[in-house]
């Protein structure tokens, strides 16, 4: 907003109005204060921020429908069949609750602490963050027979709160259009909202969620999962088999802290447990996943010690045998969650440790004793686990031991870069010798390493890890690296050598291939390097475009096309055609030609064009892997890396449009 625009209302308002505009200045100054950043992830966290406060009030019990749906104008409209927001006259502020409720900062916050016993929190920035983000927003509220009604412009109410009808029943409804001041871009992704209203289908299962898509092809989706979070569990495994039947379901009720899990055993040698509070995804864990494990741990070791399913003295179960397989969801309702951690997604509440561990303890005993034809098959794979991972320790001996052959530790490959402060540095997985060779000539060599890679990596997804270590190129990225590989007990943040871990693939299929066996790989096995945020894509342009003696690249059709109009180079209207391999010109008006030729594979390029497209960090684009949405992402591994056909046909039908889009 244009500061004398700000200047000219706060004459006409008064102390406490001014109050309401520095804050709302505050949020439009600073928006990734209060929703993390402003990319696509900050775009559609409004979204999440808006569809929070309906499930609160459903967690509350009053609402059983939310709907959302992406309108044909770029706005998105939320409603629920809640109590409605109040809209009387605030005691203090003289004003209707619906317009403190919309326009005062943490007053979401504040009322939710007061009027619901849990509250999702997390993102809990209030609605009146989304409104001062928004260029519009509408409030409909239905309550008491009437249709109240007030518009906002970036946050600030264009009139009073009016009654613009009657109506029966009750609700609130909430449409608002991102600012384009804010957000470079608007578009909302179908496809994004999705996975999270499912998985809110999910973990809510008195919830019917509509999410309706009107902009071009009309799509809409209903979710109502009867079964919950064991609903959950089977979709999620939707590609594996199941060793124990249904998933196992547990729940129960301590201290005002409601837990409720659901898990089975698959086929797989992947442990996946995605854990919850008041609905928020807790990626980094905490004290409900500590009780989790410990009671898994603990009463399946005593079942098999009490039924002498150890076929011998030598061989010790650990908790990761007992979780080789397991697919489980864990969803605790909290009344003051305390969120820790590096991203604020891990619970610190220390007494939930203790009453996740005993209600899942004792209701685990009671079904390994009534189940025992399952039992003894779940613990024969816990044996089969652990025998593997004596395998593995013997391999990553051999490792060890190769290594110290190397000079320094690291791999003979690895050029690597002179400053040694990690902070600084980063690792270039380049795919190909020859594309190595020219990255290893184009780098910074002060902070750039460059580790080739030949051929395609192991798919770990289909491999235990004995095998995996087996991998020579799996091997040297573990080395290079240098923190070791596994989850957080094994994986040593501290010693990770590099600040940012760049794939640099080829732009073509098999390039594609190679970046998903990798992602597989750093998803599975080094998820703290994901979670941290240091995973990126490079992003090698698709054209090259000349003009005389002006060379500019393209990363996308979009560009492309763009660059050719700003040099007057556009056949307008008609579609351009760029054979795979081969030029194309174009003769201009001041009879200049124009050439565009498409980049093919890194190796195309020299060590400069390299350098100044692709590895520059004043020039380049590179993409960061985010794992925002865990279950939806370990599910795509699983169907495309795993070893069911049927679901991955499916899959690739589906997303085939998507191809160009998505990493
Ligand atoms: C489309 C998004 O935001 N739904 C909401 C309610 C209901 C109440 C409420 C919300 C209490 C005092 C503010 C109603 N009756 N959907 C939504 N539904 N907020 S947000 O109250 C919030 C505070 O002023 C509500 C009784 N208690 C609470």
């Amino acid at each position: 907003m244009a500061k004398n625009k700000i200047d000219k209302i706060k004459e006409e308002y008064g102390a406490e109005d001014i109050q309401v505009l520095k804050g709302l200045e505050h949020v439009r100054k600073r928006p990734a204060m209060y929703i993390g950043d402003i990319s696509t992830r900050g775009l559609h966290h409004l979204v999440y921020e808006v569809i929070d406060n309906a499930i609160d009030e459903a967690l509350a019990g009053f609402c059983d429908k939310i709907t959302m749906t992406l309108n044909k104008n770029g706005s998105v409209t939320v409603t629920d069949n809640g109590r409605g927001i109040p809209t009387d006259i605030h005691p203090t502020e003289k004003i209707s609750a619906l317009e403190v409720v919309m326009t005062q900062l943490n007053a979401g916050g504040k009322f939710n602490r007061d009027s619901y016993k849990v509250s999702g929190g997390l993102h809990g920035v209030g609605v009146s963050v989304v409104n001062a983000l928004s260029e519009f927003l509408e409030a409909e509220v239905v309550r008491d027979g009437k249709v109240y009604y007030q518009k906002y412009k970036r946050g600030i109410p264009e009139a009073k709160v009016k009654t613009i009808g009657n109506a029966k029943k009750s609700g609130t409804k909430v449409t608002f259009y991102p600012d384009k001041e804010i957000f470079k871009n608007i578009l909302f992704k179908y496809e994004t909202l999705e996975e999270r209203l499912r998985e809110l289908a999910y973990l809510n299962k008195d919830l019917t969620i509509l999410i309706k898509d009107e902009r071009d092809k009309q799509k809409q989706e209903e979710f109502h999962f009867k079964g919950g979070l064991i609903d959950f569990v089977k979709y999620l495994d939707e590609s594996e088999k199941s060793i124990s039947g249904k998933p196992i379901f547990i729940s129960g009720d301590r201290e005002n802290v409601q837990v409720e899990i659901a898990f089975q055993y698959n086929e797989s040698y992947n442990d996946n447990i995605f854990t919850f509070v008041n609905n928020i995804n807790t990626h980094e864990g905490g004290t409900h996943l500590e009780g989790f494990k410990a009671a898994l741990t603990r009463t399946l070791n005593n079942y098999a010690t009490k039924n002498n399913l150890l076929k011998s003295d030598k061989i010790t179960l650990t908790g990761d045998d007992f979780r080789e397989g397991i697919t489980c969801v864990i969803s605790i309702k909290v009344p003051e969650p305390q969120f820790e951690g590096q991203t604020k997604t891990k619970l610190g509440n220390s007494e939930v440790k203790g009453i996740v561990q005993s209600i899942t303890g004792e209701a685990l005993g009671e079904y390994l004793d009534e189940n025992p034809s399952v039992a003894k098959k779940i613990i024969d794979k816990c044996i089969r686990a652990a025998e593997a991972r004596e395998a593995a320790r013997k391999a990553r001996e051999l490792t060890r031991r190769k290594n110290a052959l190397d000079l320094g530790g690291l791999p003979g490959k690895l050029a690597d870069c002179s400053i040694k402060d990690p902070a600084q540095c980063e690792l270039y997985l380049v795919e190909g010798d020859s594309a190595g060779g020219t990255a290893k000539q184009g780098r910074d060599r002060r902070f750039q390493a460059i580790l080739p890679l030949r051929g395609k990596i192991l798919n770990v997804e289909k491999a235990r890890i004995n095998k995996i270590l087996e991998n020579e190129e799996i091997r040297s990225i573990i080395t290079a690296i240098g923190a070791g590989i596994g989850n957080s007990d094994e994986f040593d943040e501290s010693k990770i050598r590099y600040d940012k871990i760049i794939l640099m693939c080829d732009a073509d299929i098999d390039g594609s291939h190679i970046r998903t066996l990798l992602l597989t790989f750093f998803y599975r096995h080094m998820k703290e390097i994901v979670e941290t945020e240091r995973l990126y894509i490079a992003q090698p342009p698709l054209y090259k475009i000349k003009k005389g003696k002006t060379e500019l690249y393209a990363y996308s059709d979009s560009e492309r096309d763009e660059i050719l109009k700003s040099m007057k180079a556009d056949k307008s209207g008609t579609k351009l055609e760029i054979p795979e391999d081969g030029e194309v010109e174009i003769t201009t008006g001041t009879l200049k030609s124009v050439t565009i030729s498409r980049f093919k594979g890194l190796g195309e390029m020299n060590a400069e064009q390299l350098w100044s497209t692709t590895m520059n960090p004043e020039t380049r684009t590179i993409l960061q892997v985010t794992n925002e949405n865990a279950a939806a992402a370990d599910k795509v591994f699983r169907v495309l890396m795993g070893e069911e056909v049927e679901p991955r046909r499916k899959f690739i039908e589906e997303n085939a449009k998507y191809a160009n889009l998505d990493v």
